[in-house]
């Protein structure tokens, strides 16, 4: 009997909020702006949304630096808003996941202010104080992810604090029992209101080396990257102890049920699952970014998931994510017509998927002249900004695509008359009703949710192909990577043995007659074995 705990079988959708929805005309989305919209999640077939923060906020790194824990920014409405949020979620089968952000606060959180006012403050301890260098510079090498030394040196206590981003963005202090306690209530906080569970923020940073050792050099280093890419982050995040700090967190989720547990985590493979944990005691998902840092080839992908697959600890669930409000959008890094790829293989491999808002009805890179530029991280760092990513959802073909009244924060795709929901749903070629498809067919066959996942040999190298199976089913994926047709002649006779259930190129015949099989240009095919 196939477990089918809800974050195993069921998929995630992220929603960035500023952008899906806005409901009062200011041009950024809000909490009643995605209730409304609600219906339209339910219609897709998604099993949870995740809604990056809404918490109050100076908005420096758009409410990832968060000021008070326990409330609604007024940009995004109010508690009463998300309560009803959370009621409307629940009763369309939507579940819940909040973004808890535990690594730093903004600088204008209390407990920040409270903690650089004096050396004695009883929430000095807190936040992390060094002395400077013996120069008088930084107590150590340590970057900010965003560009510039990692630590600010604040005049009225002659002593600098860590940030592992933005000066605005001080880093808790973790090994501060009363800083795990506070932060425990929070998440308290929000499971007594109902949320299913928390995308955890940059979990792997949370502790640091006690020493503070300088990082090394980063012997990959080339100019062209961000900054943070000079030394290794090898003292600054994946730190052992991190893993009682996610135990402990597990242990509050626990009474609840099953809540899930999902860290942001940007490591290698090998360091990646090490976050499942010991005998699975960290967290339940830890995102597996994988797809969206490997180039896009079949071979590559092959490679990457089997290597993943055999990484995974015993009992440990895959996921799989194919963007974020940090990376650019699929569409833009693998054109239009492999977006349909990129569903199909998102959506058929063995693990939960995440979908990012937007990806779904193919958005793709939007320009953003400079005067309209946003994100912190382009300032400091051009060309590394994330604002293409975050352009706002495309619903219809009124004004604004039907996102706000007013004037967005960030522009819409010059396409938005012909890219937008209500166009696509109506639209039986379209990526949107792919994605539907793939995402009722998963509710449909255990064999795709829950069940075993077999790679295929396979000697076309622009193919990928594999098996999805359960007791009554067995399903093959062959995705084509390449903007020609290809043949694929040696996964098995498939005339008069296989049927297709879904292809992304409407017009196939649903029989198959040849045993060689000819897949089209940018085509991915589902089969089924035997007559459906
Ligand atoms: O992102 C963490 C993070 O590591 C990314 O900024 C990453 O460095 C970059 O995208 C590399 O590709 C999280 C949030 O998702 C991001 O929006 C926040 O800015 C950041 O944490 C700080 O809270």
């Amino acid at each position: 009997m196939a477990d089918t705990v809800w974050w195993k079988s069921g998929t995630v959708y992220q929603v960035y909020p500023r952008s899906f929805q806005d409901s009062d005309g200011d041009g950024i989305g809000d909490l009643r702006g995605i209730t409304r919209r609600l219906d339209y999640l339910a219609w897709l077939g998604v099993d949870a949304v995740w809604i990056s923060p809404f918490y109050p906020s100076p908005m420096a790194d758009f409410g990832y630096d968060v000021a008070d824990y326990c409330g609604v920014d007024p940009l995004f409405g109010t508690l009463e808003d998300f309560d009803a949020l959370v009621a409307e979620a629940h009763f369309r089968r939507l579940k819940v996941i909040l973004d808890f952000v535990p690594n730093h606060t903004s600088i204008a959180h209390p407990w920040f202010v409270d903690s650089r006012a004096s050396r004695t403050s009883p929430k000095r301890n807190w936040y992390i104080w060094r002395d400077p260098a013996p120069d008088g510079g930084p107590p150590n090498n340590w970057i900010s992810n965003f560009g510039g030394p990692a630590w600010s040196r604040d005049a009225a206590t002659g002593q600098y604090y860590y940030h592992a981003f933005l000066r605005e963005q001080p880093d808790l202090n973790w090994r501060n029992p009363e800083v795990r306690a506070a932060m425990h209530d929070v998440l308290r906080f929000w499971l007594d209101r109902g949320v299913d569970g928390f995308r955890v923020d940059v979990i792997w940073h949370l502790m640091k080396d006690e020493g503070f050792r300088d990082n090394p050099a980063n012997p990959g280093f080339t100019s062209g990257q961000a900054e943070i890419n000079r030394f290794t982050q090898v003292y600054s995040a994946d730190r052992p102890e991190i893993f009682d700090v996610i135990a402990e967190m597990r242990a509050v989720l626990a009474p609840y049920g099953d809540r899930v547990l999902i860290g942001e985590i940007y490591l290698p493979v090998e360091r990646l699952v090490a976050y499942y944990g010991a005998d699975l005691a960290g967290v339940d998902l830890p995102f597996n970014f994988q797809l969206i840092q490997t180039p896009w080839n079949a071979r590559s992908v092959a490679e990457l998931v089997v290597a993943y697959e055999d990484a995974l600890p015993p009992g440990g669930w895959p996921n799989w994510v194919l963007g974020n409000h940090d990376q650019p959008r699929i569409a833009a890094r693998v054109g239009a017509a492999q977006a349909s790829i990129a569903a199909m293989l998102l959506l058929t491999l063995r693990g939960t998927p995440t979908l990012y808002y937007g990806d779904e009805i193919g958005l793709a890179h939007v320009p953003i002249p400079p005067d309209r530029v946003q994100d912190p991280w382009e300032r400091n760092e051009p060309g590394h900004g994330r604002d293409p990513e975050r352009t706002p959802m495309q619903w219809d073909d009124s004004p604004n695509a039907g996102f706000s009244v007013g004037e967005p924060w960030l522009p819409l795709s010059a396409d938005a008359v012909a890219r937008n929901v209500e166009l696509q749903c109506d639209d039986a070629r379209s990526l949107l009703t792919l994605y539907r498809r793939l995402l009722r067919l998963r509710r449909d066959y255990t064999a795709l949710s829950t069940g075993g996942f077999r790679s295929l040999p396979s000697s076309n190298a622009f193919v990928f192909a594999y098996e999805r199976h359960d007791a009554d089913t067995t399903l093959r994926i062959l995705l084509n990577f390449s903007a020609s047709p290809q043949t694929v002649s040696d996964t098995g006779a498939y005339g008069g043995a296989w049927t297709v259930l879904l292809s992304t190129h409407t017009d196939r015949a649903s029989s198959l007659h040849a045993n060689d099989l000819v897949l089209e240009a940018n085509e991915g095919l589902m089969l089924i074995r035997g007559w459906s």
